[in-house]
């Protein structure tokens, strides 16, 4: 990827780089009660482990039935159900915080009640841990409806386009500058402002919970899930590594949407307005790939047409998916994934079409849902679901809280370092999808400007993002907005298309921030992504330029990834 973006090189634009404060913590500070009895512990551990399954497995599945059939009565079933499972929390969390784990031999015990005790802010007073946990479902119900109106049109009632799929389709395909301004704004002041006082209330009590708990704040808190006190610094280094080939991205990029847009809307030498990159966040820039390729004229990489010429369904999709996994000798789907996954938007309800892989929590309920159209980007999204399928399987076995990521960025790294194999032209040519005639240098270097646009773009967006977050945490509430625009520009060289001020809550037109979901996860993703694939390249014997590696049927790739 390197090399072909050497070639357009012109690095215009100085974005230097902000030192974030790293702060270390050590368990001593943590909170710890008295009993070091092992056995007790143990005892407390192996019923622990029984119950939260059960209440995972009765979660998960009135989740499930709201996601799939979104009726009243099912929201209630689920909301009970949550309400039912923070209870379970808090309660396990008294427990576990009257062992003195610190002291405790076993190693496996100390590091169960670490994690117990260490995450979830149930440390707060009844009262506040039900505020805490009610501020953050009214602003994800804000977030989700907000509706915005379409552009040169303010009549009320059109004045309904969602996030998914109006909002997004209009940045990604308006080429109108007028009309992105006045779709970016619309989103922005109608997401920030309504949750603003509800978000620095959230902050403050964030702040308490984790404070509580030893940590110096809701940053320090988030951060320690990665079990690495030198965290913080990694960060910095990973990003040191990354931003030369970034600010290369970003000037071919500029150059380009400057031929298209004229010196009125892009500065030869400035930041690239917010709007004009195909995403409402500036994240994925694939979506202006017309604007930017370097060869619009060589064959597309797009095989969703070859795929409806040869007939394929969308279970046709998850049984090539699966086909892929089983070639390198992992696990098959078990009947319950066949029997129970939801692989259609079915017409007779309304349900939640974001793609998602689900653990049941008793090792033999798995399922997928997913609103499948028979195309290109959807194969795409069968084999990473099923990756993390794959996962849980892989795991199945474990005590309940290992069931999980390595670390929070490790189950999306895996299912899109699986990703980078099966969508390179090598791959789609064994498949019998692309006609490898057409692997020519043009359709290769398209490929590969495809990858960084969604890849390299994404970088700064993904390392920002909870940048910010640990900022408002350990320096308060004020200057949120500008704080949040001085990282835009310093990382991603963006700035908003429309006057901004503290009013707004720019960062919270991204459904992470209102919704308490952490996001340095996928920046951790993105690196340990290419990591994975190199090393199943490896492991596979791929020689060659890496892009062309596809580890379907290596059985030695099966074993690593297993
Ligand atoms: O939030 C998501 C998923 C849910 S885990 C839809 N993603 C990030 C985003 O949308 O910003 C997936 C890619 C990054
Ligand atoms: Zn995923």
């Amino acid at each position: 990827m390197k090399n072909a973006l050497h070639s357009f090189a012109r690095v215009l634009v100085v974005i230097s780089l902000w030192e974030i404060e790293v702060l270390c913590i050590s368990d001593a500070r943590l909170i710890q009660g008295t009993n070091a009895n092992l056995g007790e512990a143990l005892q407390f551990l192996r019923e622990y482990d029984n119950e939260a399954s059960q209440m995972c497995f009765r979660v998960n599945i009135a989740r499930w039935n709201y996601a799939t059939n979104m009726t009243d009565h099912n929201k209630r079933r689920m909301v009970e159900e949550q309400m039912h499972k923070e209870k379970f929390d808090k309660v396990s969390w008294k427990k576990a915080i009257a062992f003195d784990w610190t002291a405790l031999s076993d190693p496996m015990a100390k590091r169960h009640l670490k994690l117990l005790v260490t995450k979830g802010r149930a440390s707060l007073s009844d009262e506040k841990y039900n505020e805490i946990y009610h501020l953050i479902s009214e602003m994800k119900d804000t977030y989700n409806h907000v509706r915005i109106c379409p552009f040169n049109n303010y009549d009320p009632k059109f004045c309904n386009l969602e996030l998914d799929p109006d909002v997004e389709t209009l940045m990604a395909h308006s080429r109108n500058p007028a009309e992105l301004i006045h779709i970016w704004t619309e989103w922005h002041d109608k997401t920030g402002p309504p949750l603003k006082n509800k978000f620095m209330r959230y902050v403050q009590l964030a702040n308490q919970a984790a404070r509580m708990n030893g940590f110096s704040d809701a940053g320090e808190q988030m951060r320690y899930v990665y079990e690495d006190d030198d965290f913080g610094h990694e960060l910095v280094e990973t990003w040191k590594s990354l931003q030369d080939l970034y600010k290369q991205l970003f000037t071919y990029v500029r150059k380009k949407l400057l031929i298209r847009y004229g010196s009125e809307y892009i500065r030869t030498d400035g930041p690239i307005p917010a709007h004009l990159l195909g995403d409402l966040w500036a994240q994925d820039w694939s979506k202006i790939a017309d604007i930017l390729l370097p060869y619009p004229a060589a064959k597309s990489l797009d095989v969703s047409e070859e795929m409806l010429k040869q007939g394929f369904t969308s279970l046709s999709m998850f049984q090539m998916a699966e086909e892929f996994y089983t070639s390198l000798g992992l696990k098959s789907m078990p009947p319950e994934f066949w029997r129970h996954s939801m692989f259609d938007k079915p017409n007779d309800r309304k349900v939640q079409c974001t793609a998602s892989a689900w653990d049941f929590c008793n090792g033999i309920d798995y399922r997928i849902k997913q609103c499948t159209e028979v195309n290109m980007e959807h194969l795409i999204t069968a084999h990473h679901e099923m990756a993390h399928i794959q996962y849980y399987l892989q795991y199945a076995e474990q005590p309940f809280l290992y069931r999980d990521g390595a670390n929070p960025g490790f189950h999306e790294g895996i299912a899109n370092a699986v990703i980078l194999s099966i969508s390179n032209p090598i791959h789609l040519h064994r498949i019998g999808l692309f006609n490898n005639s057409t692997n020519t240098f043009e359709t290769n270097t398209n490929f590969l400007m495809i990858m960084a646009l969604k890849k390299v773009a994404y970088a700064p967006f993904a390392y920002l993002v909870d940048q910010w977050r640990y900022r408002i945490f350990r320096d308060g509430v004020q200057n949120m907005n500008s704080a949040w625009w001085d990282l835009r520009l310093r990382y991603q060289g963006v700035v908003p298309p429309a006057k901004r001020k503290e009013q707004h809550l720019d960062a919270a037109a991204k459904k992470h921030i209102p919704a308490d979901i952490p996001y340095i996860n996928y920046y951790i993703a993105l690196l340990l992504e290419f990591q994975i694939y190199e090393a199943l390249c490896n492991a596979a014997g791929h020689t060659g330029q890496l892009h062309n590696c596809d580890i379907y049927r290596s059985r030695e790739a099966g074993r690593l990834l297993g």
